[in-house]
């Protein structure tokens, strides 16, 4: 097989509404500002890929940068190894922390998916894997257990979920105490709970709260605190009697090897768009396999379950749709899981949606 050509990379902003506003420690999520990516190649196969930019702010600086990026990228073979080394050393002396990162790590998902489709298979099949159904949890703001009751039934019971997350952090200890012992008496013992702080505690305070909310049964406690604060993670985590939960902050593989040698964690959880899209991802599950730690995703759930599935300790998918709007297949929650879906990435863009909610 000839190596497909890059001729062309355009990136279009989109605010795509949510079913529930998302209340963190920080302030309430209540829209998906995504930027999505189409990689044209001369195979006549557009590959696609979509970021959450977490503030409409971020939207033009990443759809330019993308597409700058892209400029330099015309007549490249779409070989994803290569691509990203020749970017890291393209970044090297401005750094690839923050908006750089994220346009190298769309870019690569977008490159994956245009081989997925091109050879018509799914990306987790090229990987060498196939399409299981992965473990899903469902992922919330901060909860009431009483006014929440309705809509949490619904993801235990029709969806079928076996786990959920909630948001820690935005009020004093006594108001997360209270929300987290609701919920254990509203979902009982056999449906597992984590808590999210969202970095918003120091290690004194989350030393504290982590003490008061052990007995609650929690899978993890997840970024206590600062993210970049590799030894205060590795301080709560030597107090804590609840595994310690991070990752999604962390950037492209150097950054868990950092982490993981900082002994910052119990179990990790890249973001495909900030760990360096696939390629990054898979070097990350090979030092999560060495050194057994479960790994997760975080967010961007239909590309998370190509990548999950050849991840040797795979552990949970997070489970949190921001791109429902504008793609033309909705995810598909059976019984708690979530399947792989092809060819590529299975990323369809919905035009007449994202005509609907684009702003650029
Ligand atoms: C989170 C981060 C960004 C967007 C939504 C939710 C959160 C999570 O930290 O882990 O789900
Ligand atoms: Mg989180």
């Amino acid at each position: 097989m000839t190596v497909p050509a890059i001729t062309g990379v355009t990136a279009r902003a989109v605010v795509t509404p949510l079913k529930r506003p998302l209340r963190n420690a920080f302030g309430v999520i209540d829209s998906g500002p995504l930027v999505l990516i189409d990689v044209t190649t001369d195979q006549g196969v557009t590959g696609h890929a979509y970021l959450f930019a977490y503030t409409r702010l971020a939207l033009k600086p990443l759809v330019l940068l993308i597409e700058e990026i892209g400029d330099d990228l015309v007549g490249k073979p779409v070989a994803p190894f290569e691509l990203q080394r020749m970017l890291d050393a393209k970044f090297r002396l401005l750094g690839w922390q923050g908006l750089v990162g994220m346009a190298v790590s769309g870019l690569d998902m977008a490159f994956w998916d245009a081989l997925g489709q091109i050879a018509g298979k799914p990306v987790v099949d090229l990987l060498g894997g196939t399409a299981l159904p992965v473990p899903a949890y469902d992922s919330y703001g901060v909860l009431d257990p009483v006014s929440d009751e309705r809509v949490l039934r619904q993801s235990i019971v029709e969806l079928g979920f076996r786990a959920i997350k909630t948001k820690g952090g935005h009020g004093d200890l006594s108001t997360d105490e209270q929300m987290v012992r609701g919920l254990r008496a509203l979902l009982g013992p056999d449906v597992e709970l984590m808590l999210d702080f969202n970095q918003s505690l120091d290690p004194a305070e989350a030393i504290r709260r982590i003490a008061r909310l052990a007995p609650y049964d929690l899978t993890w406690i997840e970024e206590p605190v600062p993210q970049e604060n590799l030894s205060g993670h590795a301080k709560v985590r030597k107090r804590s009697t609840v595994p310690i939960q991070a990752g999604e902050n962390w950037w492209f593989p150097r950054g868990f090897a950092e982490a993981i040698a900082a002994g910052a964690t119990d179990f990790i959880m890249p973001d495909l768009m900030k760990v360096g899209g696939i390629t990054g991802w898979l070097n990350v599950a090979g030092q999560a396999d060495a050194a057994s730690i479960p790994m997760s995703s975080h967010i961007l759930p239909e590309a998370s379950a190509h990548v999950l599935a050849v991840t040797p300790t795979a552990h949970w998918l997070e489970v949190l749709d921001f791109a429902g709007a504008i793609l033309s297949e909705p995810l598909q929650i059976i019984d708690g899981t979530l399947t792989a879906r092809g060819p590529g990435l299975g990323l369809v863009w919905n035009e007449s949606a994202v005509a609907k909610y684009q702003i650029t």
